[in-house]
């Protein structure tokens, strides 16, 4: 069985040419489907009228057997009454433009077809129910009252409360710095995470990358440099599907294919969520180390110390503590999962819970406007300053929700959507 969906003000025309007469408002409605060459099949039809419809333009449903040759008839039967091929997203791009949904929700409608779990179904459910909407129209209202309160010390400086305003302009960014970081696992549970180990030529990635599997899955050696190519096994972790690589480690490359390796594991690493990376414990001095330390710095990384088993090993490093791990007698394997969890999981957030780098990346410039705007309101700037952070962070504020949206960013998000949705 197929469904064909139709929107916009000809679609009642449309119905009317392929069912012969006008259906009954929102009932399932059985009827013989024709074209000008008469009957074809017979399906059932939804007539919903706007404005209380998906897109808030009239709507039909229409189903056909689900044969190939009758469903290119009806979409021909619908194109020939002056309907047009919808492009993707378009449906929901027609709801959020007719004030159907704001931008949040729509996002929500793509996790929802985009989830890859049922922790990521559940995020994109709280999303639809308007979670993020209201937290971000809640937001609003406070850096509206925020706003006023500056303006209003402008004209009369000595009514201000120099004390609560700042007090509020940090908690305010502190909560909205909280809400953007709840991006990584929100993402991480509708489209699942890339985790790559990392780290020197035979520290062990390879036996931790089995270790973690359960299974003997590549090839593990003492002679420096045996993995080459990059290795994916999947791998569930409290429900997040994790894609575990196994990469060339870090080194003198010993041959060009050694380094077409290393060619090969930088590449997959870039859109990595998170980097697991493996020292020996043992040789800290190693000089890979310190390179593999300096190259995952300042991404999202879990650092373990491998050979844990052996003379010398230590756990601690420029500062950093490393978690013990030997892939050999699999020590610390469970508390490399947990870590795992912690950072890709985590407690789920009682408030808003994002999972979009779009609304994540506004967000941390709101935040940012208002840490600027604090800093004027409490140095020689002063409030005319601290207004204008205000008012930018309501324009960015308003491009999450898409109160104020350029027409390029709806057509990158919507064009992410599939046909018919
Ligand atoms: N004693 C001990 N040996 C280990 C441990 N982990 C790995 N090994 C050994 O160290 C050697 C290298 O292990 P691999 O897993 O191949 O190391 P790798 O980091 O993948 O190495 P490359 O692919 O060459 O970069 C093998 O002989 C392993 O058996 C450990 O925790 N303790
Ligand atoms: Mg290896």
């Amino acid at each position: 069985m197929a469904w064909i969906r139709v929107s916009g003000p000809g679609s009642a025309d449309i119905v009317q040419r392929l069912c012969g007469r006008q259906p009954a408002d929102r009932r399932a409605v059985h009827v013989r489907l024709q074209d000008a060459a008469g009957p074809f099949d017979e399906g059932i039809v939804l007539w919903l009228p706007g404005p209380h419809t998906y897109t808030g333009e009239d709507m039909a449903e229409v189903s056909c057997h689900g044969n190939p040759v009758i469903v290119r008839r009806l979409v021909s039967a619908c194109t020939d009454a002056g309907a047009r091929l919808a492009e993707p997203g378009e449906f929901t791009r027609r709801a959020f433009l007719h004030g159907r949904l704001d931008l949040t929700r729509a996002e929500a409608v793509l996790q929802a077809i985009e989830a890859r779990t049922p922790r990521g179904a559940a995020l994109a459910i709280r999303g639809l129910s308007g979670e993020v909407a209201d937290w971000i129209e809640a937001v609003r209202r406070r850096i509206l009252d925020l706003g006023a309160e500056i303006e209003a010390s402008l004209d009369f400086p000595e009514e201000a409360t120099p004390g609560s305003v700042g007090e509020a302009l940090a908690a305010l960014a502190r909560e909205i710095r909280a809400t953007a970081e709840t991006t990584r696992t929100g993402q991480a549970s509708v489209h699942g995470a890339r985790v790559g180990l990392v780290g020197p030529v035979n520290a062990g990635k390879s036996s931790l990358f089995n270790a973690l599997l359960g299974r003997t899955r590549a090839l593990v050696d003492p002679a420096p440099g045996t993995t080459r190519d990059v290795l994916e096994a999947t791998l569930d972790v409290a429900g997040v599907e994790v894609t575990l690589l196994d990469t060339a480690g870090q080194g003198r490359a010993g041959s060009p294919l050694e380094a077409r390796g290393q060619a090969l594991r930088d590449e997959a690493l870039e859109d990595a969520d998170l980097l697991v990376v493996v020292l020996p414990a043992h040789r800290l001095d190693r000089p890979e180390v310190a390179a593999s330390l300096a190259h995952s710095e300042g991404r999202p990384r879990i650092l373990v110390g491998n050979h844990a088993d052996r003379a010398g090993a230590r756990f601690s490093l420029s500062g950093l503590d490393l978690l013990p791990t030997c892939a050999l007698d699999g020590r610390g394997i469970d508390a490399l999962k947990a870590a795992l969890q912690d950072a890709l999981v985590g407690e789920d957030p009682a408030g808003p819970w994002l999972a979009s780098a779009r609304q994540q990346a506004l967000l941390s410039a709101v935040a940012r406007n208002l840490e600027a705007a604090l800093a004027a309101w409490n140095g020689d700037a002063g409030p005319a300053v601290a207004a204008e952070e205000v008012l930018e962070a309501l324009d960015h504020l308003g491009a999450v929700d898409g109160r104020n949206v350029r027409e390029d960013v709806l057509d990158t998000l919507f064009a992410r959507f599939c046909i018919g949705k």
